[in-house]
């Protein structure tokens, strides 16, 4: 008889960032992710993580709903069950539990890493594996201050840690934003890519007064600009042609990224393993783009390391990941739950080699940092 799954514990670990993190939505000042262990009968453990942003500033799970959710639903149903059966235990808990992506995602990660862990591969190897040893890592601006941002992008710029940079607007004014991203475009020069994500912050009319402004300062890419339930008004704005226009919010597993490509709704998908649902529902996801011709992006819900590392693995099967990535969430926190932090250097995200996501817990920090009830 193969393993069994006989244990799912679930942590919520609460860490302040280096500095306000300014979105549309939410101003961040701590991140809150929640850590899934699942322990099977070979003695193997698998980590997952599900973190969303601002609590239910951006969707509708939260820290507290998603291990909620976990250990009344997700953990009765599985405990028993064989670890090893990957695509059953999908297939089970979408069954018996509708939406809940990021909490699908944190458990499905811990699944796959305790699988490669069994297997002595990576969890990459999984997914096919990797056609990329790292992945470029863009950085998002959002302190609210544009002399900050200008001396924060420098910085990141003489570290070699990142040479992409993403603007988060959409809570100013579009002209207000202009002025900021004009300012931050002058600053670096013409060979830094700036991409800015509005998270749906500008209505239809504001995005077709203002998306040619954002072309002529110089943006090369523009993500979320409107509600993601209005697909028609995306397809319009894609039409218009002005500037490539990704889809992130409104991208909430396969059968959103299917309408979205028939409707030509988006130039750009932003893959995200929570929202999307997990791993697998990523890979669906990712499919659909490639045979749709859609261009690919990485796209990150400020995870911390767990999370990160596990989207990383299936983005380093991507053949063609044109628009790089965003996999820097660790970044943005004071500090680590790792025993060895991820690897950020030459404007990438290295990944681990050793099994299963190829990281470990600091268990003392891990202790520290877990939120007390
Ligand atoms: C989002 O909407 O893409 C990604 C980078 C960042 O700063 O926020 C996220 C979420
Ligand atoms: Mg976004």
């Amino acid at each position: 008889m193969g393993p069994i799954i006989n244990d799912i514990n679930c942590l919520i670990v609460d860490i302040p960032t280096i500095r306000p993190h300014k979105l549309s939505v939410a101003t961040m000042g701590a991140q809150s992710m929640v850590l899934v262990r699942i322990q099977a009968s070979d003695g193997v453990e698998g980590i997952g993580e599900a973190t969303t942003i601002g609590g239910l500033n951006y969707g509708g799970e939260s820290p507290e709903s998603i291990k909620t959710n976990i250990d009344a639903y997700f953990r009765p149903l599985l405990l028993g069950k064989p670890a090893n059966r990957l695509a059953e235990l999908r297939q089970l808990v979408c069954k018996n539990i509708k939406d809940n992506h990021f909490a699908k995602s944190a458990i499905e990660t811990a699944l796959y890493d305790a699988q490669a862990k069994r297997l002595g591969v990576s969890v990459s190897d999984l997914f096919g594996g990797r056609v990329h040893d790292s992945i470029p890592v863009a950085w998002t601006l959002a302190s609210g201050d544009t002399q900050f941002d200008i001396a924060e992008a420098q910085k990141m710029l003489d570290l070699r840690r990142h040479n992409i940079f993403k603007l988060k607007i959409g809570l100013r004014s579009p002209k207000e934003d202009l002025k900021h991203i004009a300012s931050i475009k002058n600053a670096l020069g013409d060979d830094i890519g700036i991409r800015v994500d509005i998270n749906q912050g500008w209505t239809e009319t504001q995005a077709v007064r203002y998306l040619q402004a954002l072309a002529d300062v110089g943006i090369e890419l523009v993500e979320q600009p409107i509600h993601y339930k209005n697909l028609a008004g995306m397809a319009r704005l894609t039409a218009l042609g002005r500037v490539p226009i990704m889809a992130d919010e409104a991208l909430r597993g396969p059968q959103d990224g299917f309408r979205l490509a028939a409707d030509h709704c988006a130039n750009v998908f932003a893959i995200k393993i929570e929202q999307a649902g997990g791993l697998q529902a990523a890979r669906d996801l990712i499919s659909i783009a490639e045979a749709a011709d859609i261009s690919l992006y990485g796209g990150t819900m400020l995870e911390g390391s767990v999370s990160t590392i596990a989207a990383a693995h299936l983005f380093s099967t991507i053949g063609n990941l044109e628009w790089g990535s965003e996999m820097f969430g660790p970044l943005l926190l004071k500090d680590e739950i790792l025993k060895t932090p991820l690897d950020y250097s030459d404007f990438s995200l290295k990944l681990p080699t050793g099994p299963g996501l190829g990281i470990e817990l600091d268990e003392e920090k891990l202790a520290f940092y877990t939120r007390k009830f």
